[in-house]
């Protein structure tokens, strides 16, 4: 039964957005468990309802009524994130507020070179948008096909195109939000330039929805390249991968879009759950690298600067063997093995993520130096190792040891690798999260790992933009 104060809210909800748009347990036939857990399964919330506003004043009325009942929202894209930082908590008073109903490509500027679309626009579907557009929008992540670039925003994503382009908040212009009062802030405007004060777009991006609910983006086009190569490279060392990033720099300039590295026992588990995706040459190196080359002349002209990129780094001893796709399909076969790193890891077993950055100089040392830390610390435990090298982001992952429950190996170790973990991170200058955020998963290793100062001001900020703490309670600053 609910508390009878809660039947108002609800009541006022469906006057909002339609009865269809309210779900609840009441109804013994929804399933509200898509909205309620996460897509890693770490957590199943629960949700006094779900609610799906069609457009930004549905938004805004729902926002106002739950700030009257003092009832706080949880936004909610396509639920990929890796952070639990999208579902609601086990208290059954949250309400997730789902933006995929609203999808729709407002607008598209080509000599602005921008495109607007609402936040519940699937990434895949705003790309495609830009495509029949002539354009390029360079986002690129494995979720893309159900992730939204609400979600994107909120977390500011990553992905494996970010050495060229940036991440999210580098291709975002605009942003239209719904303040914690319910007020609309108009901020959709594609100006490339615009020093009118404080930077509240940068402030929204990677908020994870704690300052603001994202509404609609003005984001960044690009030129569709003239030609795309993809090459596998085997390489000796983590050392030699970041010699080769160094030669693919200077060989490729600005055509170099793509730079994912991939360490042997990851892509043995792609090779285990998909034999289908015919891994290639992994069996005898210790890490694999994926190169792409998006070139603005012609193909031939991209081809010539690969073939001639790859024969130096023979030279130097930097690659041991490699292939070039020779068509798109190759190409984007060997992207799917990269991107299926994650799903192999899943089906393998629950095991500890992490997406840290540090100075692409150091990450040899921290490598080799984590691991034989983690190697004494924790016997057996297997390390998942890949990531978007190009960016000195790695995905350092850690698998229970072999025959090893998930659940159990989490429930005892997960926080004490965590914590030797973050020591080394920050031991190397670096971050405890470069692209998935905080999430609920790191809530309380931030203050520890976070400047004091920083802290203070994230916590002022927060107080003056939703001082009832409504907008995703516990998630960012606890
Ligand atoms: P959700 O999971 O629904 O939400 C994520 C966060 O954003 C939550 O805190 C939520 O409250 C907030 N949020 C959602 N919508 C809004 C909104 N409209 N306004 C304000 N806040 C909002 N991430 C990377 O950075 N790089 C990768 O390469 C990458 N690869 C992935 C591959 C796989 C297979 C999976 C499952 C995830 C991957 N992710 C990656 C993680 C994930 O962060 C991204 O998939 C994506 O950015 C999340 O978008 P979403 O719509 O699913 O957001
Ligand atoms: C990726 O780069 C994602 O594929 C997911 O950020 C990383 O599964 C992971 O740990
Ligand atoms: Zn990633």
């Amino acid at each position: 039964m609910r508390p009878p104060l809660t039947q108002p809210l609800l009541e006022q909800l469906r006057q909002i957005c339609g009865a269809a748009n309210v779900l609840t347990h009441d109804d013994p036939a929804t399933d509200l468990s898509p909205w309620e857990q996460d897509w890693r399964k770490r957590v199943r919330g629960l949700a006094l309802a779900v609610v799906r506003p069609g457009d930004t004043a549905q938004v805004a009325a729902v926002v106002k009524a739950c700030a009257a009942a003092n009832t706080p929202i949880v936004p909610q894209g396509g639920n990929t994130g890796l952070v639990v930082g999208g579902v609601p908590n086990g208290s059954g008073t949250q309400i997730v507020l789902s933006m995929t109903r609203m999808n729709t490509v407002r607008a598209i500027d080509p000599a602005n070179l921008t495109i607007t679309v609402e936040a519940g626009c699937v990434l895949q579907n705003l790309q495609t948008a830009a495509e029949q557009a002539g354009f390029l929008f360079p986002l690129s992540l494995g979720a893309e096909g159900s992730c939204t670039i609400g979600g994107n925003l909120g977390t500011n994503a990553g992905g494996t195109q970010v050495v060229r382009y940036g991440n999210t908040r580098e291709l975002c212009l605009g942003l239209e939000v719904v303040t914690a009062q319910g007020e609309v802030w108009h901020g959709l405007s594609g100006l490339r330039k615009d020093n009118t004060g404080y930077d509240l777009r940068n402030l929204m991006i990677g908020s994870e929805g704690t300052l603001g609910i994202i509404t609609a983006a003005t984001m960044k086009l690009y030129p569709q390249p003239a030609s795309q190569l993809t090459a596998w490279a085997a390489v000796p060392s983590m050392e030699a991968a970041v010699q080769l990033l160094g030669l693919a720099h200077h060989r490729l300039g600005p055509s170099l879009t793509g730079f994912e590295v991939m360490g042997q026992f990851a892509l043995s588990l792609v090779d285990k759950h998909f034999p289908q995706l015919r891994v290639p040459l992994w069996r005898e190196t210790p890490w694999c690298v994926l190169l792409e080359n998006s070139d603005s002349e012609s193909e031939s002209h991209a081809r010539g600067q690969f073939e001639a990129l790859l024969e130096a780094a023979l030279g130097q001893g930097c690659v041991t063997d490699a292939v070039v796709a020779e068509n798109l399909t190759q190409a984007k076969g060997l992207w799917h093995i990269r991107e299926s790193i994650t799903m192999a890891q899943a089906t393998e077993g629950l095991n500890i993520k992490h997406d840290i950055s540090i100075p692409v100089s150091r990450i040899p040392d921290f490598v080799v130096e984590t691991d034989a830390l983690l190697a004494q610390n924790f016997p057996g435990v297997r390390l998942v190792d890949f990531g978007h090298l190009g960016d000195g982001n790695l995905h350092y992952n850690v698998q229970a040891p072999e025959g090893a429950d998930g659940p159990t190996f989490l429930r005892e170790f997960e926080d004490k690798v965590n914590t030797l973990v973050f020591d080394q991170v920050t031991k190397f200058d670096g971050s405890i999260s470069a692209e998935h955020g905080v999430g609920e998963l790191k809530v309380h290793k931030l203050p520890h790992y976070k400047d004091p100062t920083a802290l203070a001001m994230m916590r002022a900020v927060k107080q003056a933009l939703d001082p009832h703490n409504l907008l995703n309670p516990g998630r960012v600053l606890g």
